[in-house]
């Protein structure tokens, strides 16, 4: 009698165990989400929802990406595998973009030498503007013979290969200790993330262990003083404001100088967003550069254009029109992760001739990258047609 209520209770542990197991391993799958965690990626690859755009969010006063900050940052270059994981999912709206276009052309079963002309169309129909959809197309067309057109893996490799020669530059990267305090000047065009990229480049330095301080040097919106002081806030940073509408110059003087004086080791100055095409206010920028000289002499030592992906083949008129300006040292291009637009890199950094610094797929401080040329074209040409078609 004994042994059999034993065996009953045994059998009843045996049955909690195996139910508790069963839920245990449905709450795993749901945490890792359905299928293999690559999938989504590769369909993205693959042009799923390529040409459609979305307007990056709102945040404010940066309050909602400062929090978020906070909780996934992640060491100023780290490169793990973690790291260009972010990279390709920021990139993953990019990629399917013309670079998807040209994967698709690969996926016909017959591929024979019409396919130059696809290639070319889909080059010159990509916002890479068409200076850079020529080059492109011509290293392809010059280097492979008729039958090697018809290799797709041949082909891929001369884009990639053309791509990253356009995006690799010889600059020395950016040196924030040779000067006391480093100046760095922040243009460009209204929203294209001036701010929220000084904030995110004042969290990093600030945590590299240097004195930072911030000009609001956007004197014109409302509410610009307040975005960019939320930001130093957080960032451990000291802020210098002028009254509204006060003459941008000044307030980036009086910070150059309170710098210099307090022992700071980096200034980064705001400015107001400004249409390339108004004169006026380009003529306001260069007067911001002439006063920061007189503040300290070579100051600003980086100025550097913001540019927003997401406008495409625009991006490379603003680009030109403030490089006929100012002596821009630098570009950062935000909003990679919110559009199919981001190939307009290559023609930037073709057209203009200068190094892409900061790369932003995303609102929160990681999410500002140094722009690694071989990191971004591996992520960008991620997947090989073979590999495709796998
Ligand atoms: N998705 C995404 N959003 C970004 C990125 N960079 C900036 N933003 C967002 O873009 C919006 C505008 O950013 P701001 O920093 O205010 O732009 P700004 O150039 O200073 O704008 P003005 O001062 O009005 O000229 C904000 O909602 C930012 O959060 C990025 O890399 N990705
Ligand atoms: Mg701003």
């Amino acid at each position: 009698m004994l042994g059999i209520e034993w065996l009953y209770f045994l059998a009843a542990l045996a049955a909690i165990g195996a139910f508790l197991f069963v839920v245990r391993r449905a709450s795993e799958k749901r945490q890792l989400g359905e299928g293999p965690p690559g999938r989504q990626l590769r369909e993205a690859a693959r042009g799923g929802d390529a040409d459609r755009e979305e307007e990056a969010p709102k945040a404010g006063a940066g309050e909602a990406p400062a929090e978020k900050e906070a909780e996934r940052e992640a060491p100023e270059g780290a490169e793990g595998p973690e790291e260009s994981q972010r990279l390709r999912e920021g990139l993953a709206r990019t990629r399917g973009g013309f670079v998807a276009k040209l994967g698709r052309l690969f996926s016909k079963k017959q591929i024979g030498p019409e396919i130059l002309d696809d290639i070319e169309e889909v080059l010159f129909s990509a916002d890479i503007g068409p200076t850079t959809a020529d080059k492109l197309f011509t290293a392809v067309k010059s280097s492979l013979s008729r039958d090697e057109l018809e290799d797709p893996d041949a082909v891929w490799a001369v884009l990639k290969r053309e791509s990253g020669r356009l995006l690799s530059f010889d600059a020395p990267p950016v040196d924030t200790s040779a000067h006391k305090p480093f100046v760095l000047l922040t243009i460009g065009v209204n929203g294209v993330g001036k701010t929220t990229t000084i904030g995110k480049l004042a969290a990093k330095w600030t945590r590299a262990g240097n004195e930072v301080l911030v000009a609001a040097g956007d004197t014109f919106r409302a509410a610009a003083v307040e975005q960019l002081e939320v930001w130093a806030e957080r960032a451990g940073a000291d802020i210098v404001k002028g009254k509204p509408s006060a003459d941008p110059s000044s307030v980036i003087f009086d910070a150059i100088r309170r710098g210099a004086d307090e022992g700071h080791d980096i200034v980064i100055a705001d400015t107001a967003g400004r249409l390339h095409t108004r004169a006026e206010l380009m003529d306001e920028l260069q007067k911001v550069r002439r006063v920061a000289g007189k503040a300290q002499g070579g100051a600003p030592h980086e100025t550097w254009l913001v540019l927003d992906a997401t406008t495409g083949q625009n991006a490379i008129q603003q680009a030109q029109m403030f490089k006929e300006a100012m002596d821009i040292t630098g570009i950062v291009l935000t909003k990679l992760d919110g559009t199919a637009k981001g190939g307009v890199i290559l023609g930037i950094c073709d057209e203009l001739g200068v190094p892409v610094r900061y790369i932003g797929i995303g609102e929160t401080v990681e999410d500002l990258r140094p722009f690694d040329a071989d990191a971004f074209i591996d992520a960008l040409f991620e997947e090989a047609p073979a590999q495709r078609a796998a």
